[in-house]
């Protein structure tokens, strides 16, 4: 099975367009621990193989004012954001008990731009998609497109604690795993390669301090959301995400107790046990590998407290002065 996200066999395409091939000459490049090619663009690890798409996004995309983009590192709460978006945004389209997202993933509905929209097309059109167009990415606040960051349209970000990032992350590859690479991989080598900023998005505090700073700068323009707050409060942040794309729930609507209907349909217990979810496949994922246990602080059933230790450290540095922080890595 090949893993154009993740694999080791994301390589640029072998029909290479010179300019590409030249630059990938001049940038910082390693193997991470499943195997997957990284390599270092914008100070942000990307897969190889997404360096291309991720320049013709960069390039090419033009945001609408009405766009509305999620943007995460991977395992992050990407389907989980997708889901309440899709289902906020589209509420007076579908009745919520007939909703799409009970026949399809939330990646079928909600494209990605470098795995998506640019992966084999390097100007796709993406006019006819209706308003408003929700796209998500795992693009790092910097290198977005410029028009991303300069129209109107709005920037969903969802950030997680490290600790069950990396071990999300490490269920997911191992769960993916093409058979080639079917070795066992070794947590205690992906961790240190993940401490090291060394992983998919990485380094994830440069990631996250991306959009903090951009959120902090303008809060209007990016939200910033950590999954454990979701887990916490979700009808809360259900009104708080529709407030902010400006799609508000009426005061009908709260008493028709709609937030709770949304947030029950996007719910972990309730979309892991579609049948779409349970055995299909999104691209070359199996649509399970995303909903695994979805819980917080499940790290400390794969973690010592001493790789705790080293990520608050590392959070204590890099962190230092810019008021985000995580309550669960302890
Ligand atoms: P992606 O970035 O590759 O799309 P993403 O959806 O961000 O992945 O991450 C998957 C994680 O979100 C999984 O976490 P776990 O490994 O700790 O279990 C998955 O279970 C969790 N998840 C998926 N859907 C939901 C949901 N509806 N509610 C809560 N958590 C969810």
């Amino acid at each position: 099975m090949e893993d154009p996200k993740y694999s080791s066999f994301d390589q640029v395409d072998q029909d290479p367009k010179d300019e590409l091939q030249e630059l990938l000459q001049t940038l910082e490049q390693h193997t991470t621990w499943d195997g997957g090619q990284l390599v270092k663009y914008d100070g942000i690890w990307c897969a190889t193989r997404l360096l291309r798409p991720i320049i013709s996004t960069q390039k090419y995309f033009k945001a609408k004012d009405t766009d509305i983009i999620l943007s995460t590192m991977p395992k992050s709460g990407t389907t989980w954001l997708k889901a309440l978006a899709f289902a906020i945004i589209n509420r007076n389209i579908h009745e919520i008990d007939q909703s799409p997202l009970l026949n399809s993933n939330p990646h079928a509905v909600v494209p990605a731009l470098e795995f998506d929209a640019y992966r084999d097309q390097e100007n796709p059109d993406l006019e006819h998609i209706p308003s408003p167009r929700i796209f998500s990415t795992h693009i790092s606040y910097n290198t977005l497109p410029d028009s991303i960051r300069e129209s109107e349209c709005k920037i969903i970000y969802i950030c997680r604690n490290p600790l069950d990032l990396f071990n999300s992350l490490w269920h997911f590859l191992l769960d993916n795993k093409s058979e080639k690479y079917a070795e066992r991989i070794l947590i205690d080598k992906a961790f240190d390669m993940f401490c090291k900023g060394n992983h998919h998005s990485g380094p994830f505090w440069d990631h996250m301090l991306g959009y903090w700073n951009a959120h902090l700068n303008d809060s209007q323009k990016v939200l910033f959301l950590k999954y454990e707050d979701l887990k916490e409060d979700i009808t809360f942040h259900v009104k708080r995400i529709a407030e902010f794309i400006e799609f508000p729930f009426s005061l009908e609507e709260e008493k028709q107790g709609v937030i709770e209907k949304i947030s029950r349909l996007c719910s972990f217990e309730n979309l892991s046990n579609l049948e779409i979810n349970k055995t299909g496949n999104s691209d070359i994922f199996k649509n399970s590998s995303f909903f695994r246990k979805g819980e917080v602080g499940d790290w400390k059933n794969h973690l010592t407290p001493e790789m705790a230790e080293r990520v608050n450290k590392i959070l204590e540095s890099k962190l230092e002065g810019s008021g985000l922080m995580f309550k669960t890595c302890n």
